[in-house]
């Protein structure tokens, strides 16, 4: 197959869905082509069967804002027709669902034809595409993809409900690459920030509001009352700053190790014992499925699709958005009994493994774009 993806190329969890998925079709000998702004990140080595086509937007004085969406289609055009692609696929609503119908419009002008699939991701669908602004043209674009998948089924059924769409969906739950992430000793790393042997929580996000990083702030400042600990933040956006200027606040900044975007996730997560994802909202919750690949129990809040990840009382714990004192009573819990703890990382671990492997995920979306393009 001949397989176009569009996706956001930086850091957010749909971009890295959409790579990693892209890489894996590559490597089965389909031909892949990336159509975006940008390179994804995590195409940062020569890959066979994959290929790049940066958008190029244009300069031209009277357009004051970038026209995205139309360079895009206007790009999307370009690749189908001259590299002969099967069928689009589209990661996250807005705008690539859109510009991915035009160019199917403008094809079809000329008696020619490509079908689209769109992926909704999460905020796509929660947030973004909720404002009044988007939401008919969300609304519009998801009807008119010619497949549509959510990443868990609690997207889908928002999808259905918030949008008031009939169309099938189809789950197809984030999935890992477990020669990436993996439990593996990451002793010089763990010494390195805890070197007195305090028990090490981590959290990784891109800082937005909707993530609630203070959070895990707040959750520290209380395990520490009880036990020795340390808070490893990974990532960088908007929130990082509150979050530095609140650790000060709590004093407890000496404990908390702002690490910035790192590449070396499965290492940090390696040498840490618990991942808190206190999030507001979370269509999946990705990152907290890298960290139980690496047999990291999670504890999270109850929103979105995490509850289809992370399972109460045996991969981790679940409580209220912003209930700080229970996630810290769930965190001590578990830190302080040895054999509870080694029970919850391998279920975990368990847990990414038998449900969530690329290996299981992959075969999934092939399928679905069998059944799209035969139908
Ligand atoms: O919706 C977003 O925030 C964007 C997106 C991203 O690019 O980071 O994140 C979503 O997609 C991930 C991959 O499918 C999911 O694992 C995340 O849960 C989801 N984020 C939210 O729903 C907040």
């Amino acid at each position: 197959m001949k397989i176009g993806i569009t996706c956001y190329p930086t850091y957010g969890g749909s971009g890295v869905v959409a790579t990693e998925l892209g890489l894996a079709l590559a490597k089965l000998g389909h031909q892949v082509h990336f159509i975006s702004y940008a390179i994804p990140r995590r195409l940062n080595r020569f890959v066979e069967n994959i290929f790049f086509h940066e958008v190029e937007m244009s300069t031209y004085p009277l357009f004051e804002h970038s026209l995205y969406g139309l360079s895009l289609t206007s790009k999307m055009l370009e690749v189908i027709e001259y590299e002969k692609l099967d069928l689009m696929h589209v990661h996250y609503a807005i705008p690539h669902a859109v510009s991915a119908y035009m160019a199917r419009k403008v094809l079809e002008k000329a008696n020619k034809s490509i079908k689209f699939i769109t992926t909704l991701h999460g905020t796509d669908i929660t947030l973004v595409g909720l404002e009044p602004s988007f939401m008919p043209l969300v609304k519009f674009s998801i009807e008119e993809s010619d497949g549509v998948t959510a990443v868990s089924r609690f997207l889908k059924e928002k999808t259905l409900t918030n949008y008031n769409i009939q169309k099938e969906i189809e789950v197809i739950y984030n999935f890992i690459d477990l020669d990436i992430y993996k439990p593996q000793p990451s002793d010089v790393f763990r010494q390195h920030i805890a070197p007195n042997g305090e028990k090490v929580l981590v959290h990784t996000s891109n800082f937005r509001p909707v993530k609630r990083v203070p959070d895990t702030i707040r959750i520290l400042e209380k395990v520490r009352k009880d036990i020795p600990a340390k808070l490893v933040l990974v990532g960088d956006g908007p929130d990082r700053s509150e979050c530095e200027r609140l650790a000060r606040e709590l004093d407890i900044h000496k404990d908390v190790i702002f690490l910035g975007k790192q590449d070396a996730l499965a290492e940090i997560l390696n040498a840490a014992d618990l991942f808190l994802m206190p999030s507001q909202s979370e269509s999946f919750g990705l990152s907290a499925l890298e960290a139980m690949a690496c047999a990291k129990p999670v504890i999270s809040s109850s929103v979105g699709g995490l509850p289809e990840l992370v399972i109460h009382n045996e991969t981790g714990y679940i409580a209220e958005i912003g209930d700080v004192e229970r996630m810290s009573k769930y965190a001590v819990d578990l830190l302080t009994n040895e054999k509870k703890y080694n029970i919850f990382a391998k279920n975990s671990l368990d847990r990414a493994v038998n449900h969530f492997d690329k290996a299981l995920v992959l075969p999934k979306y092939i399928e679905y774009y069998e059944k799209v393009l035969g139908s």
